[in-house]
């Protein structure tokens, strides 16, 4: 079923056929980790939660995958937490910004950013650089969902929290990150929703005690881990 909302995510102009390829990918890791949410990864969605209710500025970038995959997912979290949401992709066409801006809008989105950026975050070429002032450019907190390793790595260049989403923990964004959730997309939206429901009452300081002590290589070792966990089990 998640495989088909790529597919036709590709027929409706929303994903690139390299989006095919990265899902692919994805689906290898998370046959590794036994499809499911691992606690390490619960526990990294909590953090990520907890820094997005404590920024002034939290926004969430979506790309053709993460729209087909979870637009109102998306939509709901981005309303939890107080998020603005950009729409920023890696392989640019103004075409399929129009086509996941419309989506999102349909899914109701109202703070919407990506369809006119007007600032280039520094060290990436032209189009992959493009955001916006209100949007990711002045965002402290940004959930990038299966992002490539350039834009993470950059975004965290220019100071910012950056939380990304990808079954690869040994990819260069899982790796230059500051929370990684090695998690499938599909799963950890709706876990970080209910999470955020939970948290929204919570005090600074309590928020601020949940994300004291999280150390990203700890999870990517325990994401290895379990992948390591389940080669073990084939030996009976
Ligand atoms: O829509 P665009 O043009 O912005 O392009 C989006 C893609 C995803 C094609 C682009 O950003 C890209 O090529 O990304 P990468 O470098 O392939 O990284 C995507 C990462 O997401 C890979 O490490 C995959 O393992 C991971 N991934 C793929 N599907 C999922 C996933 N992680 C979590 N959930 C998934 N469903």
């Amino acid at each position: 079923m998640v495989r088909e909302l790529l597919v036709k995510g590709v027929g409706d102009g929303i994903v690139s056929m390299q989006g095919l390829i990265a899902q692919g990918r994805g689906e290898a890791f998370d046959y590794l980790i036994g499809e499911v949410t691992t606690p390490s990864a619960a526990s990294a969605e909590g953090v990520a939660v907890a820094l997005m209710l404590l920024a002034e500025n939290p926004v969430i970038s979506v790309n053709g995958n993460a729209a087909a995959l979870t637009a109102p997912g998306l939509v709901r979290l981005a309303k939890v937490v107080g998020a603005g949401i950009e729409v920023n992709l890696f392989h640019r066409t103004e075409e399929r910004v129009r086509r996941i801006a419309d989506l999102l809008r349909s899914c109701g989105c109202e703070r919407l950013y990506g369809e006119r950026p007007d600032r280039l975050i520094p060290g990436l070429s032209h189009d992959r650089a493009k955001a916006s002032s209100e949007g990711v450019w002045t965002a402290d907190v940004v959930l990038v969902p299966l992002e490539d390793g350039d834009r993470c790595e950059a975004l965290v260049r220019m100071g910012k929290k950056v939380i990304v989403v990808d079954l690869n923990p040994v990819s260069r964004s899982a790796k230059a990150a500051t929370v990684t959730i090695v998690d499938n997309i599909v799963r950890a939206v709706p876990r970080m929703i209910d999470v955020a429901g939970e948290m929204r009452g919570l005090q600074d300081a309590e928020l601020l005690e949940i994300v004291g002590g999280f150390r990203n290589e700890d999870v990517l070792v325990s994401a290895l881990g379990s992948m390591v966990e389940t080669v073990g089990k084939l030996r009976g």
